[in-house]
């Protein structure tokens, strides 16, 4: 999967079409590619799901209020890559759908530590047997990294298994004072309480019987990464009217890296 508009970053692959963030976080925006608009037509399909896109309008929001999503990244991980716990950033609307192809990966969901500035708890979960460490067991000492010079839990809050062909949807405070990751690992071990591994928390949700058989009987599954490719689609709230033209002469072409 290489492109004019492709980026390698550290080690696995990305891609973003749907056009280009400024460094004032504005969409140049480009139609995204046919095969996410029209067979199969992703992009309704997800707002017909979800209406996580659907952004209320403001005077800082130029985004469509039709509840698509207006930028597509695409992610290939081969096994052994993943990606740091990070912050998706402020240009997005707070949320975002993901279909995973290939391999299945987990994603972990991590809290900040800081003190002035925590990550709020958790409120539920999908099984109420599954326990969640409480963020009040965390303290400074747990952290692993920083982000933004806030500390990051070195265990991740909770972790989502995303299987091939899965959709996933993140938004609410996962997504806005949470952050989200991929260990750098070939193996995943899915486990349903906290026991020697971060707990599954879409467990019950799961399409292959086969995992939930094999826990019941040995405790444990364990899946093996193979390349991986995520589709992440997400709305850029503010969008340059008229694409490219319109912003010629006005000194934004200051392009963000990603
Ligand atoms: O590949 C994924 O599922 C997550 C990707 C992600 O979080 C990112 O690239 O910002």
């Amino acid at each position: 999967m290489r492109s004019a508009d492709s980026q390698t970053y550290s080690g696995y692959h990305a891609r973003i079409p749907g056009g280009t963030l400024t460094k004032n976080n504005i969409l140049i925006p480009e139609p995204l590619p046919a095969y996410c608009t029209e067979f199969p037509n992703l992009v309704e399909r997800i707002a017909n799901t979800t209406d996580v896109f659907r952004v209320q309008s403001t005077a800082s929001t130029t985004s469509s209020s039709d509840g698509k999503p207006n930028q597509l990244l695409i992610n290939e991980y081969s096994a052994g890559q993943g990606i740091a716990p990070h912050e998706d950033g402020a240009a997005y609307h707070p949320a975002v759908a993901t279909i995973s192809l290939g391999s299945a990966q987990c994603i972990d969901i991590y809290q900040y530590l800081s003190e002035t500035d925590p990550s709020p708890p958790l409120t539920h979960t999908l099984r109420e047997d599954v326990k969640l460490p409480s963020s009040n067991t965390n303290t400074a000492d747990d952290a692993a990294k920083q982000h933004n010079g806030k500390a990051i839990a070195a265990v991740p809050l909770a972790r989502v298994f995303l299987e091939p062909r899965s959709l996933f949807i993140m938004t609410g405070s996962l997504y806005q004072s949470h952050l989200h990751g991929i260990s750098f690992s070939d193996t995943d071990i899915l486990t349903p309480s906290f026991v020697s591994s971060v707990p599954i928390a879409n467990l019950p949700l799961l399409g292959n019987p086969e995992i939930s058989r094999t826990i019941e009987k040995e405790g444990s599954y364990r899946s093996e990464r193979s390349s991986r490719v995520s589709l992440t689609f997400r709305k850029v709230e503010k969008v340059m009217k008229g694409g490219l033209g319109a912003g010629k002469g006005k000194g934004l072409f200051g392009l963000a890296k990603r």
